[in-house]
């Protein structure tokens, strides 16, 4: 089958066994790969309400047409299951050689099933696959880890491995690979943590089938070199994602001090000038022209590779700005397995709660020391205080009471990626329905909503805006599986993509095409949320209730006095589910569902909620 291999391995970690499985070109074509692949597969074989951290969950990495294929990114994998920290859908995406290795050794996904009887290192070389004891790296970190798999079978094989946090079950423990890369913030470190598995490493030597490799080779190289130019002539990589923190501060977007002001006047201290004025390395995914892993010398003098995310999230949001110390606290969170955007809205939840009196404790912002401490105390769940924030800022929050879950910056569990909605209701609209929980992968509709349109509007064309980047971002790239920097960032056209795809696929499809697809697998994913959460209503779907409070407002700067007002929130969201052909309830209706070809799985989720 030309642009998959059209197999699924499937592993089972108690019984010790693995198959082959073959799927059909129409699954194919319906789901593409990625997060369609690892969202019905999901939707299909996990019984609603299982524990996520016991052995019913899946652990699924899963690949698309494009993935590990040589052209513009495609050096990435979905890392999927239900979520410890939403209890909903989850996934991530990160840059790893598993993505070409494991479609090499003849798989277009992975699904582990079950729980080993100890630490276990899963071991896929083609058809072979072996279940070796992880006993000595159990306890350690992932960069140890990753050195001793190196060790092993050298530097050419890909790897997913977790930290102490994924081992010890914190629900927002992160999968990494490649010394600087993370993925799955949703918890799918814990998910493989559940399972005991300590790491996947994978090597393949078989050729991807492709409708027409010549073609699609030196199209991919051609397009990997203009990458390249582009990029240099546009300097993105220069700064890379941390080009954004200045302009967050000037528009009063950034999250400083657990996300009650918008700007301040240190956030010049973490900009991504001084990154790149402190760069001592740049690392990259496979298959990229365009590397943006800046990588600074933290503290205590060790390499940790920052985004613009970690360092918001770290950085101003723990009122620190000192880059070599949020360096460090990125450290810890990638040698721990911690996701450093949940991390570090946990513990500014924490200094929050302390300062409104919700809980004694000896923590504050502006304590770099302290947030090290606590870190580590979370990745161990050591002492009360470690269990308790290892479970994230919305348990915590209802463990502390006092209305502290307010500010707990969070959505259906998951928290808030730093960009600070007080007063952008797009974006708040884009948090508030990602299929995952409060991520910006779904939708950066910021940039539009602050450059195109009025900040003030809760008109439709926010959210159909909303609509059209998560066909792309939460969509396409998603499941076709490619990074999808070289769109966003550098302005690579996305008729690129159908033209990949038929070169590996032999199919013509346009832009429209996928996104049916994109639409379908949201869909879906809805259902999956109506099954966990019986009876869910449009309140799942709200932003933190902080950004509604006028005595949040800010006092200074573009939005003094501005927050965002419940009545035009909700009709927002209303417009959102009018013109995606969802009810009041946030549910797909009978007609979408029979429309984008899932209305089987509609009868499956019924139980759980009428339908309309
Ligand atoms: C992603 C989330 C992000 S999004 C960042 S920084 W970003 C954080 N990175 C972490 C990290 O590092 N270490 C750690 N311990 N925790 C971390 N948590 C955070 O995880 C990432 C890049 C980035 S950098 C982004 S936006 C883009 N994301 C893509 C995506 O989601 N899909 C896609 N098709 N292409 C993308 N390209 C870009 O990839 P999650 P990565 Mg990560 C060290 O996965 O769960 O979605 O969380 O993927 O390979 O590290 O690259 O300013
Ligand atoms: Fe990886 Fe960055 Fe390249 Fe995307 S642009 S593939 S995240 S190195």
């Amino acid at each position: 089958m030309n642009g998959w291999t059209g197999q699924i391995l499937r592993v089972n970690l108690t019984a010790k066994t693995f198959n082959k499985e073959s799927f059909t070109e129409e699954f194919a074509r319906k789901w593409i790969g990625g997060r369609g692949f690892a969202a019905k597969i999901l939707f299909d074989e996990l019984a609603p309400g299982i524990d996520p951290l016991g052995p019913d969950n899946k652990f699924i990495v899963a690949l698309g047409p494009i993935a590990g294929i040589p052209a513009p990114n495609t050096g990435k994998a979905v890392v999927a299951g239900k979520s410890p920290s939403t209890g909903g859908y989850g996934d991530g995406n990160l840059g790893t050689r598993v993505a070409e290795q494991l479609r090499k050794a003849g798989y277009d996904a992975l699904i582990v099933e079950g729980k080993a009887a100890g630490p276990t290192m899963l071991y896929i070389e083609d058809d072979r696959v072996e279940f070796l004891p992880a006993d000595a790296v159990w306890g350690k970190g992932t960069y140890e880890t990753n050195d001793w798999i190196y060790a092993k079978y050298g530097k050419g094989v890909g790897v997913l491995n977790i930290g102490q946090a994924g081992e010890n079950l914190v629900r927002y423990a992160v999968v990494r690979s490649l010394e600087g890369r993370a993925g799955g913030r949703t918890g799918m470190g814990a998910v493989m943590g559940s399972k005991l598995l300590k790491a996947v490493v994978v090597k393949g030597t078989k050729p991807i089938p492709q409708a027409d490799p010549d073609g699609m080779k030196k199209v991919g190289m051609d397009d990997l070199r203009e990458v390249h130019r582009i990029d240099k002539e546009a300097g993105w990589s220069i700064q890379s994602t941390n080009g954004v923190l200045a302009w967050c501060n000037e528009v009063a977007a950034l999250p400083v001090r657990n996300f009650r002001k918008t700007h301040h006047a240190d956030a010049w201290k973490v900009d991504g000038e001084r990154l790149n004025n402190a760069r001592i390395a740049t690392y990259g995914c496979p298959n990229c022209t365009m590397r943006c892993g800046i990588t600074i010398h933290d503290d205590e003098g060790r390499e940790s590779e920052l985004d613009y995310e970690n360092i918001g999230l770290l950085g101003p949001n723990l009122e620190i700005f000192d880059l070599p110390q949020v360096g460090s606290l990125n450290y810890l969170c990638d040698d721990y397995g911690i996701d450093t955007m949940s991390g570090g809205c946990t513990l500014s939840f924490y200094a929050d709660a302390i300062d409104h009196g919700a809980v004694a404790g000896d923590y504050g912002f502006n304590d770099a020391a302290g947030s090290k401490k606590l870190l580590g105390m979370i990745a161990r769940r050591e002492g009360e205080i470690g269990n308790i924030l290892a479970e994230g800022s919305m348990r915590a929050a209802r463990k502390f009471g006092h209305g502290s879950e307010a500010y707990a910056m969070q959505v259906k569990g998951l928290e808030v990626a730093a960009y600070n909605c007080k007063f952008i209701p797009g974006m708040a609209l884009a948090f508030g329905v990602s299929p995952i929980g409060a991520h910006h992968k779904e939708s950066w509709v910021i940039t539009f909503e602050l450059k195109s349109t009025s900040r003030e509007s809760y008109g439709p064309e926010k959210a159909q805006k909303v609509i059209d980047l998560q066909r792309i971002r939460g969509g396409l790239f998603e499941y076709i599986v490619s990074c999808r920097f070289p769109w966003i960032e550098i302005g690579w056209g996305l008729e690129n993509y159908p033209k990949y795809f038929k070169l590996v696929s032999g199919l013509d499809w346009t832009l429209d095409d996928f996104w049916t697809i994109s639409d379908r697998i949201y869909s879906m994913i809805k259902l999956f949320w109506l099954r966990e959460y019986p009876g869910t209503d449009r309140k799942l779907d709200y932003p933190p209730a902080v950004w509604f409070d006028p005595a949040n407002a800010d006092t200074d700067g573009p939005i003094a006095g501005r927050h965002l007002e419940y009545d035009k929130y909700d009709g927002l969201l209303q417009h959102y589910y009018d013109l995606r052909g969802y009810d009041r309830r946030g549910i797909p209706t009978k007609a979408t569902l029979e429309r984008l070809g899932v209305a089987e799985e509609g009868r499956a989720a019924e139980k759980y909620g009428k339908l309309t």
